[in-house]
């Protein structure tokens, strides 16, 4: 099984082979950590975005993921994803935050990847509880693992001190 990691921090910041990005639909940057992650890898980073290709329902339907180069960021990859803004939990918001852990586990899988930080996707401006988020994210990493042997290593990345503690408490 691979080593599981809470940290606090900035994920921009974390010696991983790849960063996920919790990014939007059109994954031409935004605030938050989309934010500081394109802040911190520079145009490049726009630019392999907009390579992806775009479609009815944007570059990265909500609950998918998409691998990019990483511009100036130390890692190889970044991993972007849309997570669901929440609506009061009966809209598949659980399904579709755990597709977002899963399908980026699975890309990591597909590219080599050996490590690979995670932010608290969807719950900042899209208002996702944090503790069930917290939940939701750590069991799907852990069920997925499984089928992505390559990843050795998963940093769950925190960027406050109540999802540091939620995370600790869901990982242990
Ligand atoms: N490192 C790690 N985590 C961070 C950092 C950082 N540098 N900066 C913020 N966070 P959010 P969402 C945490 O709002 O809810 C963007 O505009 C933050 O404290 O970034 O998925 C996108 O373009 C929170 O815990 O993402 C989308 O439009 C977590 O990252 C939308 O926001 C996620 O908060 C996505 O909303």
């Amino acid at each position: 099984m691979a080593e599981i990691e809470v940290v606090l921090g900035d994920i921009t910041k974390q010696k991983v082979d790849a960063v996920v990005n919790a990014a939007n639909t059109g994954m031409l940057g935004g605030g938050g950590v989309d934010g500081a992650i394109h802040r911190a890898a520079g145009k490049l980073l726009l630019e392999e975005c907009l390579k992806v290709p775009d479609g009815p329902k944007g570059r990265c339907p909500t609950g998918e993921a998409r691998i990019t180069g990483a511009g100036a960021l130390p890692c190889k990859y970044v991993i972007h994803t849309a997570g669901p803004v929440y609506h009061g939990g009966k809209s598949g918001e659980k399904e579709l935050l755990s597709s977002c852990y899963r399908n980026c586990l699975l890309l990591a899988q597909e590219h080599g990847v050996t490590s690979i930080a995670f932010p608290n996707i969807s719950t900042g401006v899209y208002g996702y509880p944090k503790e069930s988020a917290a939940e939701t994210a750590v069991a799907t990493v852990i069920e997925t693992l499984k089928k992505a042997p390559a990843v050795r290593k998963v940093i769950f990345t925190c960027f406050d001190s109540e999802n540091y503690a939620l995370y600790e408490k869901a990982v242990r």
